[in-house]
C-alpha cells in the first residue's frame, strides 16, 4: 500500500507556482490577486479560508479577505460580488460555501463574473468543463486528477466509482473521470438511493468517496489492489484533542488501507490539493489563460 501525500504534492506545486510568479513579476507582469468572501464563523470555513490566504502568500499572490457577519442580506452580498466583478485589480475570487440559509448559493454563484470564477462553480465554467473546453475546473476534482497523474495511477479504461453527487465534487469528478482527455475511465456514480452500492464499490479499481459520512467506506466494500481517494473532512468531537475535535474522512482508513494499492489520508490528502488547485486557477486568471 502506498500513501498518497497530498500535503507534500501541494507544497511542491505551490513552489512551482511561486517560481512562475517570480518570473512574471520580474518580466514586468502583474502579480496574481485572489479575493475571498467569508460569511459567518463556521469553524471549517474559517480554517479553509485561512489556509487559502496562507497559500497565496506561499505562491507570491496578492490576497484580499472580505469578512461579513451571517446577518448580511442576500442583496448586500450580491452587491459585494458585483464590486469584485468590477475591481480591475482582482483577477479571481471565491465566495466560501456554505452560506447562511437565507442566502441562495446558486444566485450568488451565478452573480460571479465567470471570467473571475476561480472556483469553477459558475454554470458557464461547469458547462464548458462538461464538453471539454478550456475553463476553470473546480479545485477538489482537479486536485484529485493531479494526484492520480503525479502518482502514475492508471485511470484509462478502469472502473471508477464515485460516491456522492454534489455540484462541487461528485458531479464534476464524474464528468472529468469520464472524459478522454482526463480520466478516460468507466464511471459509476453512487448516492443515497443507489441499490447495489456495496457491489459497485467491490468492482471498482478506483473509489472516490465524497459523501461526508465518516467511515462510510469499509474494508468489505473494497477490492484488493484498488485505489481509494477520500474527500470527506467531517469534524467529529474528540476529547483527546486540544481543539476538541478531529477530522474524519469518508473511509475507515485503518481497515481499508491494507487492501489498497494507493490511498489518501485525512487530513493531508485531498484537502491541501483543493487549496493548491485554487492557486493554479488563480495563476490562470492572472495570466488570462482562458478568458480575456
Ligand atoms: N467556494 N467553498 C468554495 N470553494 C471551495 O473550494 C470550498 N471547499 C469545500 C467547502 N466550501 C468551499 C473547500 O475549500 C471544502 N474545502 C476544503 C478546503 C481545504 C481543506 C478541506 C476542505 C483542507 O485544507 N483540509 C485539510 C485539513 C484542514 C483542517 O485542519 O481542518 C486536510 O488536510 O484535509
Amino acid at each position: 500500500m502506498q500513501l498518497i501525500d497530498g500535503k507534500a504534492t501541494a507544497a511542491q506545486i505551490k513552489a512551482e507556482i511561486a517560481e512562475e510568479v517570480k518570473q512574471i513579476v520580474e518580466n514586468g507582469g502583474k502579480r496574481p490577486h485572489l479575493a475571498a468572501i467569508l460569511v459567518g464563523h463556521d469553524g471549517g470555513s474559517e480554517t479553509y479560508v485561512r489556509n487559502k490566504v496562507l497559500a497565496c502568500e506561499a505562491c507570491g499572490f496578492k490576497s484580499t479577505l472580505l469578512r461579513f457577519e451571517d446577518t448580511i442580506s442576500e442583496a448586500e452580498l450580491l452587491a459585494e460580488v458585483d464590486k469584485l466583478n468590477r475591481d480591475e485589480d482582482v483577477d479571481g475570487f471565491i465566495v466560501q460555501l456554505p452560506l447562511p440559509k437565507h442566502i441562495s448559493e446558486q444566485k450568488v454563484i451565478e452573480a460571479i463574473d465567470y471570467r473571475k470564477d476561480v472556483d469553477g462553480f459558475h454554470p458557464i465554467n461547469v458547462g464548458r468543463m462538461a464538453i471539454g473546453l478550456p475553463c476553470y475546473i473546480s479545485a477538489t476534482p482537479k486536485g484529485i486528477l493531479e494526484l492520480l497523474r503525479r502518482y502514475h495511477i492508471e485511470t484509462s479504461g478502469r472502473k471508477c466509482v464515485i460516491l456522492g453527487r454534489s455540484n462541487i465534487v461528485g458531479k464534476p469528478m464524474a464528468q472529468l473521470m469520464m472524459q478522454k482527455q482526463y480520466g478516460d475511465a468507466t464511471v459509476t456514480v453512487c448516492h443515497s438511493h443507489s441499490r447495489d452500492l456495496k457491489k459497485e464499490c467491490q468492482e471498482a479499481d478506483i473509489i472516490i468517496a465524497a459523501i461526508g459520512q465518516p467511515n462510510f467506506v469499509t474494508a468489505d466494500m473494497v477490492k484488493e489492489g484498488a485505489t481509494v481517494i477520500d474527500v470527506g473532512t467531517t469534524r467529529v468531537p474528540d476529547a483527546t484533542k486540544k481543539s476538541g475535535f478531529r477530522l474524519n474522512g469518508d473511509v475507515k482508513f485503518d481497515e481499508v488501507a491494507p487492501k489498497c494499492a494507493y490511498i489518501t489520508p485525512v487530513p493531508g490528502g485531498v484537502g491541501p490539493m483543493t487549496i493548491c488547485m485554487l492557486m493554479k486557477n488563480t495563476l490562470s486568471a492572472g495570466k488570462k489563460e482562458f478568458y480575456q
